[in-house]
Parts: structure tokens; sequence; C-alpha cells
């Protein structure tokens, strides 16, 4: 067929004429002349319609190869002549080291989570995950915080204006805590979960307290649970994530939903126990809240406290970060400085 040869010839003469352009304006010439309204290529598409169906298939299919490959030829020629041109006139140099895009990685706070919760996990421990909008029963009064009780203060609270369905106040949960209760309501023992989450006080921040921060609740019920259950757990997490020559050290504490109630400290890692300003000179550093679960919040979950005991306790995740690897100012976790974050 008379266009089929003519298309092939036109094609092969193009791409021999598109080798010898010179510059970009040579370029723009010759993609007027051969892709351009008035080519050949043009007006053979343009005689489609006069053609039988048959010869309609088989020139369009031809002139449309033709057009690829002409179309992709001085595509490929304009990438060159800009590489070409920039380098030409000094704005491009060739012989230099390309750029390495970012990479996004894991936040370090969610890196540290996934590493506690694995530690916890290879004890036994499941992970269970709450709601960050709570109602003041399940963060304070299920865990024996009636409304003008004082342990109230020590959080702050975010309260938001809209109530739920059934008309109760809600807030921002201040601990993970309400989930022990929550848990058990819906559990019998025995239980050993963990919860991981965001929680949130009405503070100012400084270079120890944010007002958003991370916590993971620990919670243990079953028959016979002591507190050497308790210590055992929480020395092996310690030592896991801080280093077997770490030393920890257990005082009494006071929790409204524990009894007896725990602080426990790890040896100070910047100074080797002497006394720095990390540890405010005592050679310790607090890294979380624990102790015995209060009868009353068993019976507040539906779990009988004569047959059952528990432990629970909470981690500060950035605080447990901060030591880890030395940073003083808890609020570089969250400037979104990549300089800073990139070095985990
Ligand atoms: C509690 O929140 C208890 N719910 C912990 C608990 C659970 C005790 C179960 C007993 C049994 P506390 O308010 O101390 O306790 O907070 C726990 C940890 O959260 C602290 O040790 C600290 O590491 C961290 N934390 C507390 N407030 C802040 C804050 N404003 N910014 C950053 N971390 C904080």
């Amino acid at each position: 067929m008379e266009q089929l040869q003519q298309l092939k010839t036109f094609e092969n003469i193009s791409l021999v004429s598109l080798a010898q352009v010179q510059d970009e304006k040579e370029l723009e010439e010759w993609r007027v002349a051969v892709l351009g309204k008035k080519s050949l290529l043009t007006s053979v598409m343009k005689s489609l319609a006069e053609l039988t169906p048959e010869q309609k298939k088989t020139v369009g299919e031809a002139a449309n190869n033709t057009k690829d490959v002409l179309n992709e030829a001085f595509s490929q020629a304009a990438v060159n002549f800009t590489a070409t041109t920039a380098e030409n006139t000094g704005l491009l140099d060739i012989t230099l080291p390309g750029r390495t895009p970012d990479l996004g990685r894991k936040h370090i706070i969610s890196a540290i989570i996934d590493e506690c919760c694995d530690i916890f996990c290879d004890m036994g421990f499941t992970i269970a995950e709450g709601n960050e909008v709570e109602t003041p029963y399940y963060n304070f009064d299920a865990l024996n915080m009636p409304p003008n009780h004082s342990a109230r203060d020590t959080m702050d609270t975010f309260w938001l204006e809209d109530k739920d369905k059934n008309g109760r106040t809600r807030l921002l949960r201040t601990h993970t805590s309400p989930m022990q209760v929550r848990f058990m309501e819906k559990n019998q023992p025995p239980i050993r979960i963990i919860v991981p989450g965001k929680v949130y006080r009405y503070e100012a921040t400084d270079a120890t307290h944010l007002s958003m921060f991370h916590q993971i609740e620990g919670l243990a019920v079953g028959e016979n649970i002591t507190m050497a259950d308790l210590k055992g757990v929480l020395i092996t997490f310690l030592k896991r994530l801080f280093g077997e020559d770490r030393k920890t050290r257990f005082r009494v504490d006071y929790f409204p939903f524990v009894e007896p109630g725990a602080e426990i400290a790890i040896d100070c890692a910047a100074c080797g126990g002497q006394g720095c300003s990390i540890c405010k000179g005592t050679g310790w550093v607090e890294v979380l809240g624990a102790g015995m679960v209060h009868p009353q919040v068993l019976t507040n979950g539906g779990v009988d406290n004569k047959k059952y005991s528990g432990f629970a306790f909470g981690v500060g995740i950035e605080r447990i970060a901060m030591l880890r690897y030395g940073i003083e100012d808890i609020r570089n976790f969250y400037n979104n400085d990549l300089r800073f974050l990139g070095q985990f």
C-alpha cells in the first residue's frame, strides 16, 4: 500500500535528519516540519477518512506507530539538548555526584514504642488500644478518683466542650490507665495487656513536660499475682531497654488506683550514679509508676477481688527516649527539625 511505504520512508528520513540537528533552534524547526500541522504525517492522518475500513485500520495503525517513534525521538533529543546547553553554559556539571533524596523514616518515639511493645510481647503481653477521648468515669472515678479527689490535680485535664450521645462530659485521657477498667469489663482473668498511646495534660511545656506525650500501660490480672511478678517484669523490661548493668530502685509512691504503689527509677547512665544535672544530683532517674491493682478497681472492672489480684504500671515514653539517648529537652522530639530526628 502506497501510504505505508510513504510513512516508512518519512520515518527513516526524519530520524536521519534529527541526527543532524545541531541546536535547540534546529530541533524546534525539525519538530514543526515532522510533527507539525503541515507535515506529511498529519496529512496521512487527515486522509484516513477517505479510505475503506480495512485500509483505515492498517494505515491508521502504521501512522500512529510512526507518530510514537518520532515523538519519542524528539523527547529524547530535547532532553539531551537541554542537558548539553546547561552544561555548556556552566549551569550543570554532570561530573558532580547526584543528590540523594531524603528518605522518610520511623519517628524515634514510634520506634521506642515498638521496641517496648516487643519486649513486653516477649513476656506474654498482648497489645490493646484505648480511646484518646474518654469519659471522666474511666479516666478518674473508676480508678478511685471521685470528682473532688485531690489526685485529679496532678493531671490537669483538657475537657471537651461537646458531650457524647448520652449527654456525658468528655475529656482527652490524661493517662493510659482508663483501659484497665475498660478491658476488665470485657475480659475475665487471666489478663496480660499493654496499652500504648497518646495522653494529654493541660500543662505548661518545659524541658521535661509536654501537653501531649505517650505512655505504655501494663496490666496483669490472675490468680496469685504478687509484687514479685511486677518486679520481675519491670526489671526485665528496664534491663533489656537500658542494658544488663543498669540498677533499678523501687520506692513507695501513691496512685489512688494501686495499693501498694511504687515509683521505679534506674541509676543515672550519664554520671554512673554519682549525681549530675540530668539526675538532679541524686544518681537516680524516675522512669515509671506502678503498683498492685487496688481491690476496688478490680471490682469496678467486674473482677472478683477475692479470687484474683493484679499489677499495673505506666511508662512515659518520651522520658525513656530522653534517658536512652541523653536528650536534655523533651520538646526536641516534636520540633520537626530533621537534623535532630535524622540522627536516630
Ligand atoms: C500515671 O500517669 C499513672 N497512670 C501511671 C501508673 C499506671 C501508675 C499504673 C500505677 C499503675 P504519672 O502521672 O506519674 O502516672 O505519669 C507516668 C509517666 O508519664 C511519668 O513517670 C513520666 O515518665 C510521664 N509523664 C508524666 N507527665 C508528663 C509530661 N507532662 N510530659 C512528658 N511525660 C510525662
